[in-house]
C-alpha cells in the first residue's frame, strides 16, 4: 500500500501552460496525474498532465533528494501528484523546461487499471466510455470537444448581450406541455401532477411584454421514446424571443449568432480544433431559405413522394441534406405541423410564419412569429386538441396586451455536432440522457 500524502499548505503555483524556457531557475508548484513514466539509466521521467496540458518533471539518480527517490518507485499511471522544484530550461521537454524536483506529494493512486487505456489504441464504443466518462474526458479528443462547447457558448451569450438581449432564467418545473404531450415528462410535484419544461416557451413569450428581448441557455427535457443519433432526454436550449419584430427578423438574428460563434471558435480554438482533425468553416451570409413548398419540389424532383403537409422525414431530409449540405432555413412550415403558439399567415392561414434552420440533414433550430392575440390562440389551442383551461395562467396576461414577437429555439448539444463534425449528440455532451441512461 502506497503511504499517500496531504496536500496539506501546498498550492499550485502554475499549471502546465505557464511553464516555459523564460521562466528557468523559477519555483514552481505544480499538481496533476501522472500520464507517463519513463525510466532510462538513472534518469526518469515523469510527465504530469493538468487540464491545460503536460508537463515534464526529470529526476536524476545520485541529484535529486533521497526521499524522492524513494516515491517515484511507487508511482504508476494515473497518480495524482504534486512536485515542488525548479525549472530548468531544455528543448528536449515539451513546453521548452523541465521541472527538476525538490519535493513530491502523493495525493492519490489508482486502485484499478481502467477498462480501456485513455492514451490510444482501439477505444471501446460511446457506451462503455460513457460509464467512467470524468476519465474518459481525460482523453485529448473529448477534452478539446468540450473546450469548444464551452467557448461557443459563451460566444453566445457575448453574442445576446452585446446585442441587448437580457439573459434570464425560468422554472424548469412547469404546469403544462408547450411541445406536444407524447414527449412530456412528469414529476410529482408535492400532491400535483407536474412536468419537466420541454422549452422557456411560454415563460420567454410573456417576457417580452417587459424586457422586449431575451435569451435562456438552459436545460429542456424530451421524453424521447426512440434513440437515435440526434435525440436526448435533457439537451440545453439557446432560447431567443424578441417583441416587435417578426420571424424575419428573428432568422436574421439566428444566422448572425450561428456565423459569430463559429468564428469565435475557428479563432479563440485553434488547438482544440487541430486535435479534432477539423476545419471551421465559416458560413457566407444570409443563410439560404426555402420555403417548405419549395422543398418538396426539390424533394419530389429527386424521386421523394412526401405530400404536402406531411412532415418532412429522416429520409427524406437526408436527401435534401445531400443536396444542400450547409447552413440553411426552411420556411412557411404548414400551420397544422407547427405548435399552437406559431402564427399563421393573416392572408393564407394554411401557412405559418414558421422556420427550422437546418445544417445538412440536422435541424438545429426552429421558431418563428407568434400567436400574439388572446382569442386567436384559444383558437389554436382548441385546433390541436389542447384544452385552453390548461394555459389560463399563461392566456390572462394577453389580456393587459401582448406586444406582436417571434423567437427561436436552438439546440445547442446539436449546434455542437455541426460544429466539431460529430455524428452522435453524445460526444458532445458531457453526461447524456436517453431512455437506457440515467448514470453517470
Ligand atoms: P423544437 O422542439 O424544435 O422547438 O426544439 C428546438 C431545438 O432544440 C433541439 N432539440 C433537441 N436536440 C436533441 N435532442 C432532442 N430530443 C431535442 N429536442 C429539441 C433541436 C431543435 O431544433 N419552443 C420551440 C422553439 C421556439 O419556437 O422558440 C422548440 O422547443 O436543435
Amino acid at each position: 500500500m502506497v503511504k499517500l500524502d496531504e496536500l496539506g499548505d501546498w498550492r499550485r503555483t502554475h499549471t502546465s501552460l505557464d511553464i516555459g524556457p523564460e521562466l528557468d531557475g523559477q519555483e514552481v508548484t505544480v499538481m496533476g496525474w501522472v500520464s507517463s513514466i519513463r525510466r532510462q539509466g538513472g534518469i526518469t521521467f515523469l510527465i504530469l498532465q493538468d487540464k491545460d496540458g503536460v508537463a515534464q518533471v526529470t529526476i536524476i539518480k545520485g541529484k535529486a533528494p533521497e526521499k524522492i527517490l524513494k516515491r517515484i518507485d511507487e508511482l504508476t499511471t494515473h497518480t495524482i501528484v504534486a512536485v515542488k522544484g525548479k525549472l530548468k530550461s531544455t528543448e528536449k521537454a515539451p513546453q521548452g523546461a523541465e521541472i527538476i524536483p525538490e519535493d513530491i506529494r502523493l495525493l492519490n493512486t489508482a486502485t484499478r487499471n481502467p477498462p480501456f487505456s485513455i492514451f490510444g489504441g482501439k477505444l471501446p464504443n460511446i457506451d462503455k466510455r460513457l460509464d467512467i466518462r470524468s476519465l474518459e474526458l481525460r482523453r485529448p479528443k473529448p477534452r478539446a470537444i468540450f473546450k469548444i462547447r464551452h467557448v461557443a457558448a459563451a460566444a453566445v451569450r457575448e453574442f445576446l448581450s452585446n446585442n441587448g438581449y437580457l439573459e434570464v432564467q425560468t422554472p424548469k418545473i412547469i404546469a403544462s406541455a408547450t411541445e406536444g404531450g407524447a414527449s412530456l415528462f412528469p414529476v410529482l410535484y408535492y400532491d400535483k401532477e407536474a412536468f419537466l419544461a420541454q422549452s422557456p416557451q411560454l415563460y420567454k413569450e410573456q417576457l417580452t411584454m417587459c424586457f422586449e428581448k431575451i435569451f435562456e441557455v438552459g436545460p429542456v427535457f424530451r421524453a424521447e421514446p426512440s434513440r437515435t443519433l440526434r435525440h436526448l432526454a435533457e439537451i440545453i436550449s439557446i432560447d431567443v424571443e424578441e417583441a416587435y419584430v417578426s420571424y424575419l427578423d428573428v432568422m436574421s438574428t439566428l444566422e448572425q449568432l450561428v456565423h459569430h460563434t463559429l468564428k469565435t471558435v475557428a479563432d479563440r480554438c485553434t488547438d482544440a480544433v487541430k486535435e479534432l482533425g477539423i476545419e471551421v468553416k465559416i458560413p457566407r451570409l444570409p443563410f439560404k431559405r426555402y420555403t417548405y413548398s419549395e422543398v418538396l419540389d426539390i424533394l419530389h424532383d429527386a424521386g421523394d413522394k412526401t405530400a404536402w403537409g406531411e412532415d418532412l422525414s429522416t429520409a427524406a431530409m437526408k436527401k435534401f441534406g445531400d443536396i444542400y449540405p450547409g447552413f440553411y432555413f426552411i420556411t412557411d412550415w404548414p400551420t397544422a405541423s407547427k405548435p399552437f403558439y406559431i402564427k399563421p399567415k393573416t392572408d393564407k392561414p394554411e401557412i405559418s410564419e414558421a422556420f427550422d434552420l437546418m445544417a445538412g440533414s440536422l435541424e438545429i433550430s426552429s421558431g418563428g412569429t407568434r400567436v400574439s392575440s388572446k382569442r386567436l390562440l384559444t383558437k389554436r389551442l382548441k385546433e390541436q386538441g389542447l384544452k385552453p383551461r390548461m394555459f389560463e395562467y399563461h392566456l390572462k396576461l394577453f389580456d393587459y396586451g401582448m406586444p406582436p414577437h417571434a423567437g427561436f429555439g436552438l439546440g445547442l448539444d446539436r449546434f455542437m455536432m455541426v460544429i466539431t463534425q460529430e455524428e452522435n449528440i453524445r460526444e458532445v455532451t458531457l453526461f447524456p440522457r436517453d431512455r437506457l441512461r440515467l448514470t453517470p
